[in-house]
């Protein structure tokens, strides 16, 4: 009898070991996306972010997974830019200025640098292809537009 109860015993441990130890696994590459994003000054957000005000993208808040790759277009009639901010902080930062030329294209990673699309044209244009290897979020914005919100932000999950 006190055999079984140990036994028993060991398995509600092990049970409880398993349970209370949930390990955040990361997507797996073989799931990796091409996700969108719609340039344009008229989107307005679909939802209030917790983010703070952001528009001018669509999806202005976008959520992807690790591993995720992101790619912008631009159906609008005005030339657009998705230039990143090196910012950190949990709400779109006021008054940003971009220390480098967001005309042209910087980088392929989408992290808390002035990574950026560089000038993508009207009418159709597309940017070169993000990846994304770094949980958090990221807050870009558009070179031309940054002064009237056309500010988004990247959430990057695991
Ligand atoms: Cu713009």
């Amino acid at each position: 009898m006190k055999v079984i109860s140990a036994l028993l015993m060991g398995v509600a441990v092990a049970a409880l070991t398993t349970a209370a130890t949930p390990k955040p696994k990361p997507h797996p590459a073989s799931t990796s996306r091409l996700v969108m994003v719609r340039m344009d000054i008229d989107f307005k957000p679909h939802k209030r972010s917790s983010f703070g005000k952001i528009s001018g993208y669509d999806p202005a808040e976008l959520h992807v997974h690790m591993g995720d790759r992101i790619q912008f277009v631009n159906p609008d009639d005005e030339n657009h830019t998705a230039t990143g901010m090196a910012y950190t902080g949990d709400q779109v930062p006021a008054n940003y200025k971009f220390q480098s030329d967001f005309t042209k294209p910087h980088g392929r990673l989408i992290d808390a640098s002035e990574w950026g699309t560089g000038n993508v044209r009207a009418h159709g244009g597309k940017s070169p292809i993000f990846t994304t290897k770094q949980v958090g979020h990221y807050f870009y914005a558009c070179g031309y537009h940054i002064g009237i919100g056309q500010i988004g932000v990247i959430v990057v999950e695991p």
